[in-house]
Parts: C-alpha cells; sequence; structure tokens
C-alpha cells in the first residue's frame, strides 16, 4: 500500500469552487491539495464540451469576484460565454494563482472515512493514493454525474454514442451522420441546432417539452465592459443580497395585476432583454400560478410563431408545469432548427421508445436508422458526486445511506454525523437555483472562515446537530413549497424511498441566507457541535 499523505486539507474537484478554495487554504497558510477525476481543471466546463455549450447567465456576472486584478484584466468576448471561453478561464485562474502544484489531475476519489480517534479523513483514490487530513472539502458539483438513459436495448447500439456531459475532447464529427438526440433540457435544446448545421440528419426525441427563451448573445462591446467595470463593486454588492445573485432583480409588481396590453409589453421587452428575463418580468412569477400563467402563455404563443409546423409546434409546447419551474432554458436557433427539413421531432411521451438496437431507436415499432445517439439527458443531480463516492462519517456511518430518503444537510454546507466535511453549493443551499460563482464564493469564503476559526480556537472537530439539520431542511421544504418549484417533476426535487419529493435547493434568496450564515458563525456557530 501507497505511503499516507498528510495534509491539512484535500479538496475534491477543480472547478469554480475548487480552485477557489485551494487559493483561500493557501492564503491562510494551510497545506490542501485537490484531487480531481479529470484530466484537465474546469469542473463542469472540462466535461460538458459538446456542440453549443454555453452559460445562462452573463459572463461578466459569472465569474470570481474575489481578486480585483483577475477581474480587470480578463477580457470577456460575448454576453454569454461559450464553453471553451469559460474552460480558458478557469485554465487561466489555475496559472495565474499558481495553483496547479497543488492540484493531482485523473485522481477519482474512491472514499473518505472519518477517524474520530485521529480526527481526521482517510481519503483513498481509484490511482491508489492515501490521504489523511482533518478537513475534507466536497467541491464536486451539483450537475457533474452523468445520467444515462434507462432504455432497454441502449447497451446493443453499435454506432457512436456520446452523452453531453462526459463530450470527447477532440469534438464530433457530424458531417453526413444520421443523429440521434435524447434529451430536451438545457444541454439538447442548446446542442440540436448546431449539430443540424453538419449533420445529414437529426432526430429529436422529446419526453417533457422545455420552455426556452431565447439567449440574447452578442459579443460584448468595449462599452458594455467599462460600464460593468464603472460599477462593479456596487453591482456585485447588490447581486450578493438579492435573490438569484444576478445583476439587477425582477420587475415589481404582480403580472395578473396588469392590463393584458401592458403584460403583453413588458413580456415582450423581457424576451428580448436576457435569458432571465421573461423570469424576471413581474416579481410574482415564481410564486403566483395565475401571474405565472400568462407569463407561460406568452412563451407558448412564442413557439407557435417560431415553430412552422403546427403539429410540431402543438408537440414542442409545454404544459401542465409552471414556467420556471423546471430550468428555463436558453436558446439560439432551437425553435427555427425544427423547421429544417433535416429535423424532426419525435414525442417520446405520447409513443415511448421501444427499445435500442444496433443501428437505431425503435419508436411504436418503426424503426428510425441512426448512425450516432447524442444523450443529453442530464445528470445525478445535486447528489450524485457525492453518493457515488464511499463516505463514512462518526460511528461508520455511510453518507448513501443517510441520503437514501433524499439529502440532508444544515445549511447545505455540512452534513450531521460527518465532521469536518464540507460542501461547496451543497443540497439545501441556493446553488443550482443561484449564480452558482456567487455562491461558490459565498460558501468557500464562510468555510475558509469556519475552518480559520477552529484553528484559532484550537478545535479539532465541527458537526452541525441533527436537530439544527431537521430545523433546516423543514425551513428548505417550507421556504420551497411558498414557491411554483415543486409543482414541476424536476431534478431539483430528490425522492424519499417511498416516492415523496424532496426539494434540495434552498429557494429562500440568496441574499438572506448569506445573512443567516454569516449570523451563525458570529453566534458562535450556532446549530454546531465544536469539539476538540
Ligand atoms: P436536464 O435538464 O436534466 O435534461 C435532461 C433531458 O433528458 C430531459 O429532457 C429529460 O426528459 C430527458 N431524458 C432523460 N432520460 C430520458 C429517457 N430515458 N428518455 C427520454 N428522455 C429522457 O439536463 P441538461 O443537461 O439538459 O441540463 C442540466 C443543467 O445543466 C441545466 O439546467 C443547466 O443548469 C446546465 P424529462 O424532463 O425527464 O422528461
Amino acid at each position: 500500500m501507497a505511503d499516507t499523505q498528510k495534509l491539512d486539507a484535500i479538496i475534491i474537484g477543480a472547478g469554480f469552487g475548487g480552485l477557489y478554495m485551494l487559493h483561500k487554504l493557501r492564503e491562510q497558510g494551510l497545506s490542501a491539495l485537490i484531487l480531481e477525476a479529470g484530466n484537465g481543471v474546469g469542473g463542469t466546463w472540462y466535461w460538458n464540451r459538446y456542440p453549443g455549450a454555453r452559460c445562462d447567465i452573463p459572463s461578466l456576472e459569472y465569474c470570481y469576484s474575489f481578486s480585483p486584478e483577475l477581474q480587470a484584466e480578463w477580457q470577456w468576448t460575448e454576453r454569454y460565454a461559450a464553453q471553451p471561453e469559460i474552460l480558458k478561464y478557469l485554465e487561466h485562474v489555475a496559472d495565474r494563482f499558481d495553483l496547479h502544484r497543488d492540484i493531482r489531475l485523473g485522481t477519482r476519489v474512491t472514499s473518505a472515512h472519518w477517524d474520530e480517534a485521529a480526527k481526521r479523513w482517510g481519503i483513498a483514490t481509484e490511482t491508489g493514493d492515501h490521504f489523511s487530513v482533518p478537513y475534507c472539502i466536497m467541491a464536486t458539483g451539483n450537475l457533474s454525474v452523468a445520467k444515462m438513459p434507462d432504455i432497454a436495448g441502449i447497451e446493443d447500439f453499435k454506432g457512436a454514442l456520446h452523452h453531453t456531459a462526459d463530450w470527447p475532447r477532440d469534438g464530433v464529427d457530424f458531417a453526413g451522420k444520421r443523429v440521434g438526440v435524447i434529451g430536451t433540457g438545457s444541454s439538447g435544446i442548446q446542442a440540436v441546432p448546431v449539430i443540424a448545421e453538419d449533420a445529414a440528419q437529426v432526430v429529436v426525441y422529446q419526453r417533457t417539452p422545455s420552455f426556452a427563451v431565447p439567449a440574447s448573445n452578442r459579443p460584448l462591446t468595449e462599452a458594455d465592459i467599462v460600464a460593468i467595470r464603472a460599477d462593479y463593486d456596487r453591482l456585485r454588492e447588490e447581486a450578493r443580497s438579492s435573490f438569484l445573485g444576478f445583476f439587477g432583480g425582477p420587475m415589481p409588481g404582480a403580472a395578473i395585476e396588469q392590463s393584458a396590453e401592458d403584460r403583453e409589453r413588458r413580456f415582450e421587452e423581457a424576451w428580448r432583454a436576457r435569458t432571465t428575463g421573461l423570469l424576471q418580468a413581474y416579481e410574482d412569477l415564481l410564486v403566483n400560478e395565475d401571474s405565472n400563467a400568462t407569463a407561460a402563455d406568452f412563451a407558448r404563443r412564442k413557439i407557435k410563431e417560431l415553430v412552422k409546423d403546427p403539429e410540431t409546434a402543438r408537440r414542442m409546447t409545454p404544459t401542465g408545469y409552471p414556467l420556471g419551474a423546471r430550468r428555463l432554458c436558453s436558446e439560439i436557433g432551437y425553435f427555427e432548427a425544427m423547421n429544417r427539413d433535416n429535423v424532426t421531432l419525435v414525442d417520446v411521451r405520447e409513443t415511448p421508445i421501444d427499445r435500442i438496437d444496433a443501428d437505431g431507436v425503435i419508436v411504436g415499432g418503426v424503426k428510425q436508422p441512426l448512425d450516432m445517439l447524442v444523450l443529453a439527458t442530464g445528470f445525478h443531480a445535486m447528489t450524485g458526486a457525492l453518493t457515488q463516492i464511499d463516505i463514512q462519517g462518526a460511528g461508520g456511518q455511510c453518507l448513501k445511506d443517510q441520503w437514501a430518503d433524499g439529502p440532508r444537510s444544515y445549511l447545505g454546507l455540512m452534513v450531521s454525523g460527518f465532521p469536518n466535511m464540507f460542501m461547496v453549493t451543497g443540497p439545501g443551499s441556493p446553488s443550482v437555483l443561484s449564480n452558482m460563482v456567487l455562491s461558490i464564493e459565498q460558501h468557500v469564503d464562510w468555510i475558509a472562515d469556519c475552518i480559520g476559526a477552529l484553528k484559532a480556537k484550537g478545535a479539532a472537530r465541527i458537526d452541525p446537530t441533527g436537530d439544527a439539520e431537521t430545523a433546516w431542511m423543514d425551513h428548505v421544504d417550507a421556504v420551497a413549497q411558498t414557491t411554483l418549484f415543486p409543482k414541476a417533476n424536476t431534478w431539483y426535487q430528490g425522492r424519499t424511498r417511498d416516492g415523496r419529493n424532496v426539494f434540495m435547493p434552498y429557494v429562500g434568496g440568496v441574499g438572506p441566507y448569506r445573512d443567516t450564515c454569516n449570523q451563525i458563525a458570529a453566534d458562535g456557530y450556532q446549530g454546531f457541535a465544536i469539539g476538540s
């Protein structure tokens, strides 16, 4: 067995969260190492290289704020950055802060076991490395474990098969190919129009139609950048205390109380303004079903206008769930792509896929021959990256078992019974329903401060109490129930073994959430047991 390396902290994952965490701990004089499964830094932006992959938050907001120098020197070229540019940015961050010397790439963590006597985590990797550390930080991402669809015969397919979340680094040549795309969430909607430009034929297998708004992307001008930079500090501060962590919040007023003409005007402006614009057109759209229905109706009419074939438009029209309760997708030419001769939509809710065989997909007894399958089927969201590691806390309890009825945590930062294990944007925090980079910075700062406070006290162990965790989970659920989010069947929800939904992100607003976390720390880490 290889020697055990002793350090102050192991950070798992080299995405936005892990990179900043390493920088921060180093600043505090701690020895820390990132273990990263991928062969490069970037996390989700390393893996998700599918054609059309792009962020749906403006690039000047979806980037670090911790370093004014970094903020001043990096020039974003597009309003919504595409995957290659975000990856380049993260590679630049790793170079600029000299992070590479403490990052071990190609190293997948298999287990993390807490040793109560030593007050340390023992961490093992697939490559046979062993580490012993007092602090283990899970910067494993919310959407990092690709979900394979459970379709009979998929393993028999002899053509090329690519999941959007594990896209080949050398790219994929679609020229002359008949391509099936399964899944119409954000990834499928971004990929289809780009694939359709090169492929001979694209068949889109849609189970649930998504609402999608135009990305409103364009090159950033010098004037755009100067305007933001002149006001950056204020905008960042405002975002930190906002609801979702973006610059600018929702427009005031209740949609349902406006005249139809006023609503139409505001929706139209919002539709063109930015990706999240429509949802921000009125402040009550995510809490009032009637108001939401007016915005949903507007988005449905857009589909009718954009998709020429009425039958295809009907199939693509989302019904049965509120706008925004599933992730609102950001599209560039998706609806128009459906008007191309080489693109067809198959509604697999109406007629489910029978099975896949060696060279095609069979629906309703009819086989569509295909050369390639693109799986845009999403992720084991929010919990997958943690439950795939054998994590054992105090008394040998397994995280996977503890989360069998949905994830539980205190503040989305720690789990009771798993001392000194921190999660960056874990379930129970705003995470995926916020500007991720902003939420990541908040968590990393909080975790670093917490470790600093423990060291200052000479304490060896911090662990949330079961009562604090239960109270927090009840609060997370109670807040979710005041919104429309639980009214859709989405990856925001975990499931209990008896089939009940557990809403995972905290939707009480990133500003109030930050205040809560800060207050808890200021009050001596209320709800946590701190021991020697
Ligand atoms: P999503 O949003 O989870 O979308 C996955 C899509 O794949 C969705 O349309 C699913 O339909 C569909 N799906 C999954 N399994 C199947 C099977 N078996 N048959 C047919 N269709 C299936 O993942 P994305 O990668 O698009 O986006 C994830 C996030 O990444 C996104 O929100 C951004 O934050 C970035 P379903 O809805 O389950 O009926």
